[in-house]
Order: structure tokens, then sequence, then C-alpha cells
């Protein structure tokens, strides 16, 4: 079974999608640690309430990026993860934290890669009045949002669409896109060498498609 490391900055519902998908049976996977940099971030909470070990490295302790990415490395390489998975995770990761891990962690981010890299995805789609917005799982590289997109949660932009409206209907389909492709992972489905990702054997060129309507 294949280990995982989860980190989190925040409400945890991406981290709570993957633990339903273990408890129901979805998935078979072992989230060996949840490591967050914010001490009262609620998914703690929903990792402790599931007996999952927890971690809290706050950021704010560290003088440099790069020593906060040392300890973080400290703290997770003895679970021996298979996957590093970045669910809502805030910081940016240094290069030799990303390199350390290269093909063992990927982020869900809430845009179609590579539109809409960075913060304040939601608004940025709606002042453009896109007709599609959604969520990209892809594997992390030093350059942030720039890695190989491994799968995309797509739906439609209302024209009466507020932030937060599209921004649940995002979330909703994070929730089935990101608990399948840590699946694929645990399958062995999902592979990677170098720098390049493969899916059943078949170097990836597209990112799967998840739309709304077929979710
Ligand atoms: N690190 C690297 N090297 N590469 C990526 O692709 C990364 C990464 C770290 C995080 C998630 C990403 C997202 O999905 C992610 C991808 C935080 C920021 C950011 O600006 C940007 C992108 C992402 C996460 N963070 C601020 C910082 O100074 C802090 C913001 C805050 O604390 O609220 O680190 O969107
Ligand atoms: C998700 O929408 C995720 O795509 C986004 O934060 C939310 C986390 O929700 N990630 C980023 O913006 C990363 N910079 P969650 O904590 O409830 O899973």
């Amino acid at each position: 079974m294949r280990s995982i490391v989860v980190l989190i900055s925040g409400s945890g519902t991406n981290l709570q999608a993957i633990m339903d998908y273990i408890a129901t049976e979805k998935l078979d996977a072992n989230i060996e640690l949840v490591l967050s940099n914010r001490p009262n971030a609620y998914g703690l909470q929903r990792a402790a309430e599931a007996s999952i070990k927890t971690a809290v490295i706050d950021h704010k302790a560290f003088d440099s990026r790069e020593s906060f990415d040392q300890e973080m490395i400290k703290v997770i390489d003895p679970y021996k993860p298979d996957l590093i998975v970045l669910a809502g995770f805030m910081r940016i990761l240094s290069t030799d934290f990303v390199e350390h891990y290269e093909g063992r962690m990927i982020n869900i981010h809430p845009a179609l890669l590579p539109a809409y890299k960075g913060l304040h995805t939601h608004q940025r789609a709606l002042a453009d009045g896109v007709s599609h917005h959604g969520a990209s799982v892809h594997y992390v590289t030093p350059e942030l949002d720039s890695g190989t997109v491994i799968a995309q949660g797509r739906v439609p932009v209302m024209d009466d669409d507020t932030e937060e409206r599209l921004q649940e209907r995002v979330h909703h389909i994070e929730h089935i896109v990101y608990p399948e492709v840590v699946k694929w992972f645990s399958e062995g489905r999902l592979t990677y060498q170098n720098h390049q990702a493969y899916m059943d054997g078949e170097l990836l060129e597209t990112p799967v498609i998840i739309d709304q309507e077929s979710a």
C-alpha cells in the first residue's frame, strides 16, 4: 500500500475528500501524516478525528523559506512517503524542497492551468468572462503552478456567478478529481520518469478532463 503525506494550510476539504475515499475503500492508501504550516488549520482536526498523525510547522517561526522547508523535510522523511499531496497548502516551496520530492509531489490548483497561475483565480476568471473554469492537479516543480498537469475538473461559469458560487462549484469538482488522481497513483497507473508523467504506461500528453456534467 502507498504511503501519503498531506500538506495543508486551511480547512482541508480536499484532505477530507481523500480520507473519505479511503474510508469507503475506493482508494487503497495510507495517510501517514497531515502537516500544516498554520497551527489552527481546521484540517488538523479532520485528521485527528480520523486518528491520523498531525504535525504543525509554523513558517512564522523561521527566518527564511529554506530553513522552514528543511524542517519540513526532517519531519516528513521518517514516514518515507511515496507521495506528497499539497491540499490547500499556501507556502511557496523552495527549489531544494521540490527537487527532494521531485515526481512524488502533486498539487491542486483552482484554475484550468496554464490559465490563472498564482492567487485569486476565481476573481480573475470572472473578471475575464471566461465560459469555463475549474481545477488542475499537477506535479509540483520549482516554478509555481507550472508542472505537468495530470487532470482537470471543468465547470461552467454562469452569467450571474459570484466569486463565492463559482468557488463552490470548483470545490465540488476538486473533491472528485483529487481523490481520483491519488487513486491512479496508488494503483500504479500514474507514474513519473525523467520529468514526464505516464498514464497506463503511455506518456501523458494532455490532462485527463473530468467535466462537471460527467462527474
Ligand atoms: N511551490 C512550488 N515550488 N511550486 C508549486 O507549483 C507550488 C508551490 C507551493 C504551493 C500551491 C499554489 C496554488 O495551487 C503551490 C504550488 C501559494 C502561493 C503563494 O503566493 C502561490 C501558489 C500556490 C500556493 N503563497 C504566498 C507565499 O508567500 C503566501 C500566501 C498566504 O500565506 O496566504 O508563499 O495556488
Ligand atoms: C482549494 O480550492 C485549492 O484548490 C486551493 O485552496 C483550496 C483549499 O481548500 N489551493 C490553493 O489556492 C493553493 N494555493 P481545502 O483546504 O478545503 O482543501
